[in-house]
């Protein structure tokens, strides 16, 4: 077992009497249409109930008068919430599938599959289900050359050099995977994009892999690099005002049109990092967002705008950078320009409070961006369930419309009436054999594809799911894993940046380098976020600090506002606090941390335990690779540790709490372990 069936297992059903339900439904599949998409869904159920059940089932076009098979229907006035919901249910002595679209039948097919890889019941079989969400896409940071920013699972799946000749059979499994999730949209490259892109030598490589994509529902969408008109354009400019500039993103978008005919729109990193944008002509993200948007008039494509900017001011709060640019430009942009905002106001922390954008723009649709790649949790060695996260962050009350008005209501468009909706997830996804590097990864991807469909899910449930369809069927043995599962988040962080710590790295976002006070600018340090001093630890972002809590609606501030009733795992986002001062744990700071950081340490070694425990119900080369992981998380976990006791304690000016063995190597020597990672 590698790994790279994912999810879509279809191992053959052993209970008996479900098995008996089943086999009532398999004398043929019926379909009622012949569009590729639905082509593929028959294919589907044909390998899903091969496998399952060992039969080979043939399609048959009419069903007048038959039952005893499984019809995919599509309905103009199938009774779903959404063009692309399904509905599943016996009807007449058939399990029916029906859409108003076959993107809806796809996702239908794919949940029945779900379920009887589950092996439950079909005796009363209802279910229906639409997506909260219009656009649920992954963002690839791949590079041309095959490289991924922040990837830790192999080299890009997308293979230009081949391409467009060569379309590598696996596209048409990443598409599958996707769908089966529910995931409608993929931006194939980089965000600090390359200009080759716009080239039509590479619009007709990536033609020939949308065409794959477009098979299974998915479209595919576009990194621009914003100085394209210049640098490969030929322009003087790319001032987003000058005529030449628009009439040449209109041609280009033209362009791309004519090769793929159903393509999905921009995703723009602008003036951000380095890159490009509107700014570096005097102008706004708003004027740079609403000239693309125009060329973009005539097609159904949208223009995805990050928000994720900061400054290099040596007094501004990064926290605060994005509110500011952003709120002032609510109600300026085009209707086709949805902007992209990170989950937190700093960058994909282990735990960060939520943005305050949302909910903050509401003439302007907000679509939440996560990261599925493992670039501040520990790469792939470290195993870290990332749905506990992206739930957090959902279910965030912002309160600007009174009690209730949850990320997950400014997302989905319901709180204030966006239909532009979006969802994205940096992908963890390598040309590894088993996708995502560590195969508990896996488990991410799924999780945001099923929080995209549908964000009420908890990640209790997803981790069951998952657990099930991709790595036992053993009760037991499911409880160890979703147990271990829900905790790895909440130990990482322990681990790594308990209290409300944040960013303990700059290099290589590995290593621990909390004394790191060099870089080019004071957010490019480690020292800029937590403040240690002589007095105590945190960033104060009260009235007597930054201010950023001014962000939030008062019933937001006033969970942040007071140290002493703000909730630990947020204490030092918002405070400086002095060493001895006693938390509502009872302990002082200096007792508290150390006992996140060790506590965290250890839980490795009881999630290794019940890894173990696991280990007679499953693959051995699944148990083997993940239980090696373990031992290098449970090993670096000591690592960070001791780098951030040892050097916390050079402050506090304390001895490690008693019940704690102090760590057995000196500052000195974790400086030196970390800088061997930093060497060229
Ligand atoms: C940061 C990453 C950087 C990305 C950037 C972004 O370190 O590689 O380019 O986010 O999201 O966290 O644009």
């Amino acid at each position: 077992e590698d790994g790279y069936k994912l999810w879509l297992k279809y191992e053959p059903v052993t209970e008996p009497s479900i098995k008996a339900e089943y086999l009532k439904y398999v004398a043929f599949i019926s379909e009622s249409d012949h569009g590729e998409i639905m082509h593929n869904a028959v294919q589907e159920l044909q390998t899903g109930l091969k496998s399952l059940l060992g039969k080979n089932i043939s399609v048959s076009k009419a069903v007048e008068n038959k039952s005893g098979g499984i019809v995919l229907r599509l309905d103009p006035k199938a009774d779903t919430k959404q063009q692309e919901g399904y509905r599943i249910q016996l009807t007449a002595g058939n399990i029916v599938v029906s859409s108003k679209s076959e993107n809806g039948i796809l996702y239908g097919t794919f949940a029945l599959l779900r379920h009887m890889q589950m092996q439950l019941s079909v005796k009363n079989l209802k279910m229906e289900s639409s997506p909260k969400i219009r656009y649920r896409m992954l963002n690839h940071w791949d590079n041309p050359d095959g490289t991924i920013e922040r990837g830790y699972a192999g080299s890009s799946l997308w293979k230009w050099y081949e391409l467009p000749e060569r379309v590598d059979p696996r596209y048409q499994d990443y598409a599958r995977a996707n769908a089966s999730v529910g995931i409608n949209g993929t931006v194939l490259n980089n965000v600090n994009a390359s200009a080759r892109f716009m080239s039509q030598e590479y619009i007709v490589k990536v033609a020939a892999v949308a065409k794959v994509m477009r098979r299974y529902g998915i479209k595919t969408y576009l990194s621009v690099y914003f100085a394209a008109p210049k640098t490969l354009g030929g322009l003087q400019t790319s001032d987003p005002l000058d005529p030449k500039v628009r009439a040449w993103w209109k041609e280009k978008v033209a362009q791309i049109y004519k090769e793929i005919p159903d393509f999905g729109g921009f995703l723009v990193k602008a003036n951000s990092e380095g890159e490009p944008g509107p700014q570096d002509y005097g102008r706004t993200h708003a004027d740079g967002a609403n000239m693309l948007a125009e060329a973009f008039q005539p097609y159904e494509g949208v223009v995805i705008w990050r928000a994720f900017v900061y400054k290099a001011d040596p007094n501004a709060d990064r926290f605060k950078a994005a509110y500011e640019e952003f709120v002032p430009l609510d109600g300026k942009f085009d209707p086709k320009v949805i902007v992209q905002v990170k989950n937190g106001p700093i960058d994909f922390q282990p735990r960060e409070p939520f943005s305050p954008l949302f909910g903050n723009m509401p003439k302007t649709p907000l679509g939440v961006e996560f990261q599925l790649t493992q670039e501040y949790l520990g790469f792939a060695t470290h195993a870290v369930y990332e749905a506990p996260i992206f739930k957090e962050n959902l279910d965030s009350d912002t309160y600007v419309n009174g009690k209730g008005s949850t990320v997950a209501k400014v997302v989905d468009g319901s709180l204030q009436g966006y239909m532009r909706t979006l969802m994205a997830g940096v992908a963890n996804i390598g040309n590894a054999r088993n996708w995502t590097g560590h195969p508990l990864a896996q488990a991410n991807w799924y999780a945001f594809g099923r929080l995209s469909w549908d964000h009420t899910l908890s990640s209790e449930q997803i981790a069951k799911e998952w657990t099930e369809l991709t790595l036992t069927r053993n009760k037991k043995a499911q409880e160890n894993i979703v147990g271990l599962m829900l905790r790895s988040r909440e130990i990482y962080v322990d681990y790594n940046t308990p209290l409300g710590l944040s960013r303990p790295w700059m290099g290589v976002h590995f290593a621990p380098e909390p004394w790191q006070n060099k870089g080019s600018r004071p957010d490019w340090t480690a020292v800029y976020y937590h403040r240690a001093d002589s007095a105590g630890l945190g960033f104060d972002r009260t009235a007597s600090g930054s201010n950023a809590l001014a962000q939030y609606r008062p019933e937001v501030r006033q969970q942040w506002n007071d140290p002493d009733k703000t909730p630990l795992p947020y204490l030092l986002w918002f405070h400086h606090v002095g060493w001895n001062k006693k938390l509502s744990s009872g302990r002082t700071l200096w007792e508290e941390l150390c006992t996140h950081f060790y506590t965290g340490a250890d839980s490795v070694v009881w999630m290794q335990q019940q890894w173990d425990l696991a280990k007679p119900a499953l693959d051995s080369q699944v148990y083997t690779d993940v239980a090696e992981r373990l031992k290098i998380q449970r090993r670096e976990a000591v690592w960070w540790r001791d780098a951030w006791v040892l050097y916390l304690q050079t402050f506090a000016k304390k001895p490690i709490p008693k019940g704690f063995e102090p760590p057995k190597q000196t500052l000195e020597e974790v400086k030196k372990s970390v800088n061997i990672y930093l060497m060229k």
